[in-house]
């Protein structure tokens, strides 16, 4: 225990034992859970479980104010695991950022975590990473200015040395800058999707993060709009509860790999993927693909017409990832709602 952990314990044992001396109640009694709590809270800070604090985002014209949190909070990603993880905002991957091009972000970082500096970069942006994805102190704040001046699909990330283990743990996001004349096949879209693909590793074990060896491989999806599915990274979510398609419908579906380690080859069982926007930017067009490689942080938007009525899986097609979780369900039906039964997965 550190000097100042015994000393705050000495203190409040004084304190208690002083205020509850005379009141007849055993002092021992009153004493030990108040103690150990306070105990516990110095010796592992790393333990506390901060509640979700929601992103805010404002619009002036083409300024927009974003402001997150780096927090510490309890993610499920597996049906019997949870991570005390570093995330934004209470979510991992962190809430979905939506700018347009040509906006400038004025950026506010809260670092609420009460121990550990933390940091944002957006892939999204030229800016220069010693000015701009600098360290937040503990219970500091950061602001951050610059322009989102490229279309696409982005990751964003804690850039808090070892990297490695800040984005493990959970603080990375997508960051979608929406072109300014927009994507030519917009108008052929029916039902837009976001997924994420991330890892997991062992918790805080920097050992099977440095060799690669993910516990678990996982999809998530974050809301476009309200009322739309708003996930973390976990193993079974997108298996349990499908997204949903109609007979007929052009689906657009925003990716990224947001890693840290895996390459993505994403692919959707069951279709060909018509039209791949390479990291989203409407000149990187590609046609008829079956996968689509994602590097480490890489994004695309994809699109595939679904013909018939079914249970489609979407994956990595390194299905050593696949078996650690990374899998999701679009389900098609006639009218575009699920009507309940198991999914087909993979
Ligand atoms: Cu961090």
């Amino acid at each position: 225990m550190k000097p100042f952990a015994k000393a705050t314990l000495a203190l409040s044992l004084t304190t208690v034992l002083l205020t509850t001396g005379c009141g007849g109640v055993n002092p021992t009694e009153v004493v030990a859970p108040k103690a150990q709590a306070a105990a516990d809270q110095q010796q592992a800070p790393e333990k506390i479980n901060q509640a979700p604090i929601p992103m805010k985002m404002d619009r002036k014209g083409t300024d927009v104010f974003i402001e997150m949190t780096a927090q510490i909070t309890n993610i499920q990603i597996d049906k019997n695991v949870t991570y005390n993880a570093w995330t934004f905002n209470g979510e991992a991957p962190g809430p979905l950022v939506v700018v347009n091009e040509g906006d400038t972000i004025h950026f506010n970082l809260k670092n609420m975590d009460p121990a550990v500096p933390h940091s944002m970069d957006f892939h999204a942006v030229h800016a220069a990473p010693s000015k701009k994805f600098i360290d937040v102190m503990p219970n500091e704040e950061g602001n951050f200015t610059y322009k989102a001046s490229n279309p696409g699909v982005f990751m964003y990330h804690c850039g808090t040395k070892p990297v490695l283990a800040h984005i493990a743990n959970g603080m990375h996001g997508v960051i979608i800058v929406k072109p300014k004349n927009g994507y030519p096949t917009d108008k052929q879209v029916d039902k837009e999707y976001v997924i994420i693909q991330n890892e997991w590793y062992r918790e805080k074990d920097l050992d099977d993060m440095t060799n690669g060896q993910p516990s678990q491989v996982v999809f998530s999806t974050k809301a476009l709009k309200e009322g739309m599915p708003n996930t973390n990274g976990d193993t079974f979510t997108l298996k349990e509860k499908p997204l949903l398609a109609k007979v007929g419908d052009t689906v657009r579906i925003y990716v990224n790999n947001v890693g840290p380690n895996r390459v993505s080859s994403f692919h959707v069982v069951g279709t060909v993927l018509d039209t791949v926007y390479l990291d989203g930017n409407p000149q990187n067009v590609l046609h008829g693909m079956q996968t689509v490689m994602l590097p480490a942080s890489g994004g695309a938007v994809v699109e595939f017409k679904v013909v018939e009525a079914g249970d489609y899986t979407i994956v990595t097609h390194q299905f050593n990832d696949v078996q650690k979780g990374a899998a999701a369900v679009l389900r098609v039906t006639e009218d575009g709602l699920d009507h309940g039964g198991k999914t087909m997965s993979h």
